[in-house]
């Protein structure tokens, strides 16, 4: 039985492990968290976070010196645990669960029976079976009704998790009702949303549906912006028009979608049913041709601009206001265009990082530059990212340069 007494391990200190662990501690519920690199161990053991979101130093902090957390690289006893590991998808687009075996074998060898397994890492249909197959092998002293095993997705957005995480609805898939039951009651420590019972399986695809929905609703409004290009029509206009209709409700256009989880889940679903996920793989396929096509336009100004031209490209964040890189079309299409344009001087201003990523630190041609230094001396402006400092920029400050405006900022 779960009660507020119990000891809860999180399995994985990432973008959402971490604020899990804060946010339960920080509720008066006894949390380890634990994570294969030292690095972050020490740095939350600290009450440092790793990585940039809004309002999580402070709950980590306050967490961490009452003591209700503390980070560890050994999996821990523990009466609860949730896995919040990374679920990439492989060259093939198939999921890789090697995190979450990982993850299950840690546990497995610490369980004594009557134990709570929640599997949170957005996962293919079948995950949570495979989780709790894998850990009973290892356990054959331990029968299938001695663990309460459940699916609870993370929805929280990148940027408001602190408070998404709180106020959202949880949807939680129960390999049983009992286990279903037992994470919902660990959950309303601190989620003040509605609890939605149903099968792991379905929880599953639930996620999934969500980020897909997002990326078709997503690709539907690049592919519109291509062709508005095409038909001389500003899309941001043309979108602001449609979406005065009630029932119509257009994404924004962008250079890409990036992200680890938009970007990646509706390969899940295609990988799970590759006959019938026709519109989903589309859209996957429409976002992610969306960076060469910005390319295109960059090579076209550049060549307008003369034989060594400057290009200041603002952004390398895979959206607004975050220092996350991964999965990024920014990074994409600088790094590209870093290969592609050796006479170039490539200007990247990214103000939520302090250094180059790995993948631009090889290219000559290539440095993170200051916002003012780029304005001042590109022949071609590349808006990639929408963070407000770039919002702030007046029309002024973009002097006669030629403006590639990929969010729509600046119209
Ligand atoms: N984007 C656009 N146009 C838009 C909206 C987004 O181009 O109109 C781009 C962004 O620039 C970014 C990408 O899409 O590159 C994804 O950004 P996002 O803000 O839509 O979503 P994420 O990846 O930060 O978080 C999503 C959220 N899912 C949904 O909104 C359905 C979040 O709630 C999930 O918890 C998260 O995925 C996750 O972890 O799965």
């Amino acid at each position: 039985m779960i009660s507020k007494s119990s000891t809860v391990a999180v399995i994985g200190l990432g973008y959402i492990g971490l604020p899990t662990a804060a946010i339960l501690a920080d509720h008066g519920v006894t949390t380890i968290g634990m994570d294969v690199s030292e690095r972050n161990v020490s740095a939350v053991n600290k009450g440092e976070v790793p990585f940039v979101e809004p309002g999580l130093r402070e709950v980590l902090e306050r967490a961490v010196n009452t003591g209700t957390l503390t980070a560890t690289t050994e999996t821990p006893v523990a009466d609860a645990y949730i896995v919040a590991v990374p679920t990439p998808f492989t060259d093939t687009h198939s999921a890789d669960l090697s995190y979450i075996e990982a993850a299950a074998d840690g546990i497995a060898a610490k369980l004594t029976g009557g134990e709570l397994i929640i599997l949170e890492s957005t996962s293919p249909p079948g995950a949570t079976e495979h989780m709790a197959a894998r850990i009973l092998a290892a356990r054959p002293d331990l029968a299938t009704e001695d663990l309460l095993v459940a699916h609870c997705p993370e929805r929280v957005l990148p940027g408001k998790i602190m408070e998404e995480m709180i106020t959202n609805d949880r949807i939680i898939g129960g390999l049983t009702r009992e286990a279903a039951e037992a994470a919902r009651d660990l959950y309303s420590a601190f989620c003040k949303g509605e609890f939605l019972l149903t099968d792991a399986r379905t929880a599953e695809m639930a996620k999934l549906t969500e980020n897909s929905f997002r990326d078709v609703n997503i690709a539907f409004a690049n592919e519109l912006s291509i062709i508005s290009d095409r038909l001389g029509i500003n899309v941001w206009e043309l979108i602001e028009l449609a979406n005065h209709h009630p029932r119509v409700n257009i994404l924004q256009p962008g250079p890409g979608v990036g992200g680890h989880c938009i970007a990646v889940d509706p390969w899940f679903i295609v990988d799970a049913a590759p006959e019938q996920a026709n519109l989903i793989r589309t859209a996957r396929q429409t976002n992610d041709a969306k960076p060469e096509w910005v390319l295109g336009r960059i090579e076209q100004a550049m060549e307008a601009a003369g034989d060594s031209p400057t290009v200041a490209l603002l952004g390398l964040a895979f959206k607004a206001n975050i220092d996350d890189l991964r999965e990024s079309p920014s990074l994409r299409i600088a790094q590209k265009l870093a290969a592609r344009a050796p006479q170039a001087k490539i200007l990247a201003v990214e103000p939520h990082v302090d250094e180059l990523p790995p993948a631009l630190r090889d290219f000559s041609n290539l440095s993170l530059s200051a916002l003012d230094q780029a304005l001042e001396t590109a022949d071609v402006i590349v808006l990639l990212v929408d963070h407000d400092v770039f919002k702030a920029v007046p029309s002024t400050q973009l002097g006669d340069a030629t403006i590639i405006d990929t969010r729509g900022i600046w119209r």
